[in-house]
């Protein structure tokens, strides 16, 4: 199954306090959720954003530059959210005229290449303040850039953070430390793992989430399916899936198989008549 078009805006941080301004609530009038990217310098937030949300090639990101400002994707589909790009080592959303008050969710983007020691005391202080100012807040993790890295070392290094940002945590409370919801992901732009890990993200975001799993669930026992997700097919995220466990095999070749939809759409899309006709005149001109 499939929700057609994403639709993004680029813009700037906008205030927060007060009436919620019209963009930013969805067509039913509710609020949309709030995300905010976080993290260090060149952990990779810009990358997750430009190659899920705006179809750039992987290896593209290499070339994007340093983000010095907030810049917010306004995403408004089957699911509308607002998404925040915060600059690098930026921990205090307060200082861009956003709050934690009012974010739904906080993802914290790690270099897992790079050394994390000085980071995870900053995150717990960071996590600290946002779980203080909002109990309700989701903590996503992401230990990025994993590509390149054996199975085994990833698991030790997100294992190792797992242990060292509890410990922090507890340290200062654990009262606050048992009953924060924090969810760690193994992540990188060059495999499905950042597509498979927002869509957990944002699947915690929609208020339907258990009547579209129980639909899911219907449409498989009554036609036969083995598996059925609700994908958004520009950006391969899938808002909803039926009950069954997951295997990453099978969202693999779901994946793969979205992209050779998008492919053929792109090559059957309809074109301008008239651009058609004056692009063939200019051509038949410049024979002559
Ligand atoms: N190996 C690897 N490199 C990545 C991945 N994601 C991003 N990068 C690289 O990391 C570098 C920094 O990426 P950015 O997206 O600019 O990082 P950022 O967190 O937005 O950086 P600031 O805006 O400076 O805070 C780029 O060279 C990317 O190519 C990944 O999954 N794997
Ligand atoms: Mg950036």
């Amino acid at each position: 199954m499939a929700v057609p078009g994403l639709e993004h805006q680029n813009g700037t941080a906008s205030g927060s306090k007060g009436q919620p301004a019209s963009d930013e609530v969805d067509g039913r009038g509710r609020r949309k959720p709030r995300v905010l990217l976080m993290g260090p310098r060149s952990a990779g937030k810009s990358s997750i954003r430009k190659v899920v949300f705006e179809g750039m090639a992987p290896s593209d990101t290499l070339f994007i530059e340093r983000t010095n400002k907030s810049s917010l994707d306004d995403i408004n589909s089957f699911l509308s959210m607002r998404m925040f790009d915060l600059p690098g080592g930026q921990l205090d959303p307060e200082q861009l005229n956003l709050s934690f008050e009012d974010t739904d969710a906080v993802i914290f983007v790690l270099d897992a290449q790079s050394t994390l020691h000085d980071m995870i005391r900053k995150l717990s202080v960071t996590m600290h303040k946002a779980y203080t100012a909002n109990p309700g807040i989701q903590f996503e993790i992401f230990l990025h850039k994993v590509d390149g890295m054996s199975e085994d070392y990833r698991l030790d290094t997100l294992q190792n953070l797992r242990d060292r940002l509890t410990e922090e945590l507890f340290d200062m409370s654990p009262q606050l430390e048992s009953n924060m919801n924090v969810f760690y992901h193994l992540t990188s732009v060059f495999d499905t793992s950042i597509y498979e890990a927002l869509s957990k993200v944002i699947q915690k975001l929609v208020p339907e989430q258990a009547s579209l799993e129980r639909l899911l669930d219907l449409l498989c026992s009554q036609c036969s399916i083995d598996k059925a997700f609700l994908f958004e097919t520009s950006s391969k995220i899938y808002i909803a899936t039926d009950s069954a466990p997951l295997d990453n095999q099978t969202y693999v070749i779901c994946a793969d198989y979205l992209d050779l939809v998008g492919d053929l759409t792109q090559l059957y899309e309809c074109v301008d008549p008239l651009s058609l006709r004056d692009s063939r005149a200019s051509s038949t001109r410049a024979r002559h």
